[in-house]
């Protein structure tokens, strides 16, 4: 699914692009502030994404920490997630981080 939004193929709204990440706002935002980072590169979860090419992965962490600041969550803090298979909570499977804030977020499971 995201390797179509990668592919332009279903519009997004992008907030920052680089040669091999992509970071756009979730359709269905959980937070004042809820984007998404992906590889465009498709691997199912972080995990396989990180055996295979842990540089990908530090691009996207890096993406991540680059929208944080930008979306001005820098200074109060912010939650970043990747949900990892079904226990995880994970609905779509091409690796994504969540960059999550804009309030107080409060304990994550409560
Ligand atoms: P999860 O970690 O796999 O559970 O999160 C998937 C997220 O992808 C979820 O928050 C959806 O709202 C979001 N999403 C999206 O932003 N755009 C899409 O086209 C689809 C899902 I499908």
């Amino acid at each position: 699914m995201f390797c179509r939004i990668v592919a332009g193929e279903i519009p997004a709204t992008v907030v920052r692009e680089t040669d091999t990440t992509l970071a756009f706002r979730d359709i269905s935002p959980k937070a004042p502030v809820h984007v998404l980072v992906i590889p465009k590169e498709h691997f199912v979860d972080v995990v396989t994404m990180a055996q295979a090419d842990p540089e990908l992965t530090g691009a996207v962490m890096e993406t991540a920490a680059t929208v944080a600041e930008q979306e001005g969550l820098s200074l109060d803090g912010f939650r970043l997630i990747f949900n990892t298979g079904p226990w995880g909570g994970q609905e779509v499977f091409h690796a994504h981080a969540h960059v999550l804030g804009g309030a107080p977020l409060g304990p994550m499971l409560a």
